[in-house]
């Protein structure tokens, strides 16, 4: 190998090095939220999202294997027939096995690309045994949550503004009501508008789709530990559309049922004199 040949490798090293240090999750992953210098996806807390970061692992060490492979294949081309080093070039315009294989190889790459984005996509689309539903309804700029399966229990969520956030609340992020579902239950989520497009996304959980005006999109997610995710709408929407935060808080499912008591009540989907609801609620320490 020529002392030239041995620095550009030398380069391109580190650079490979570099790419395989920012992927590496564990550097950047955060739960629930986008933490700052954040390189890759946030923390999965869902079986859709687990698959999209598996499947994004498997694009990139197919992406890196092209590109380096395009990249070493450039620069021995430029040096072993430079004017220089081939002075009289070949007239061949045909190579017919060349050809067939230059073909051939990325549509190779692009099949077993698709397979699996395929499946995933089917996958992501709906569930088949769904133990509840949740409807969102975006609006100019705030969603609309309803429950249908539990009394038809409603509310809207408002983003927090900066001078009311409270000590350790995320800014931009924070809404009045929460979005608050059981941990470990397969949750269909139908996603429709009240005005124009947005998109109802939570990255943690690999949900985002477009909230359309007259049309009932499906989708779900199942949620595997109890915390806090938050999400934005993702579709342009209008001149508040960077102040329309989503904000789920995952529990467990009897606190899920003590919730759903206290909402009730607060959300007036059942009459105020459902004392044992408030009884319950009070007695799991809303
Ligand atoms: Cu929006």
């Amino acid at each position: 190998m020529t002392k030239k040949r041995l620095f550009i490798l030398k380069l391109l090293l580190p650079v490979i090095a570099l790419l395989g240090a920012f992927y590496f999750p564990a550097l950047a992953m955060a739960d629930g939220f986008a933490k700052p210098w954040q390189m890759v996806q946030q923390a999965s807390a869902s079986p859709v999202q687990t698959r999209l970061i598996d499947f994004h692992t498997m694009i990139f060490y197919i992406i890196t294997g092209v590109a380096v492979f395009v990249t070493i294949l450039l620069v021995y081309v430029m040096i072993r027939f430079s004017a220089k080093n081939n002075p009289v070039p070949s007239k061949n315009t045909h190579n017919v096995a060349l050809e067939f294989f230059w073909t051939l190889i990325p549509v190779v790459i692009l099949v077993i690309i698709a397979i699996p984005s395929l499946s995933l996509l089917k996958y992501m689309d709906r569930v088949e045994n769904a133990d509840m539903t949740l409807k969102v309804t975006g609006y100019q700029w705030y969603w609309g949550y309803e429950y249908p399966d539990h009394d038809g229990l409603s509310f809207t969520s408002y983003m927090i503004p900066d001078n009311e956030l409270k000590e350790g609340q995320k800014r931009l992020l924070e809404t009045d009501n929460l979005i608050v579902l059981p941990v470990d239950t397969n949750v269909r989520v139908l996603i429709t508008s009240g005005d124009v497009i947005h998109a109802w996304a939570v990255p943690s959980l690999g949900v985002k789709l477009d909230a359309v005006p007259g049309r009932l999109n499906e989708t779900w997610l199942r949620i595997d530990k109890e915390g806090k995710y938050y999400g934005q709408c993702s579709e342009l929407c209008g001149k508040d559309h960077a102040f329309m935060p989503i904000a789920i808080k995952a529990v467990s499912k009897e606190e899920f049922k003590l919730w759903l008591n206290r909402a009730k009540v607060e959300f007036g989907a059942v009459n105020d004199n459902n004392e044992s609801g408030i009884e319950l609620a009070q007695a799991g320490g809303y």
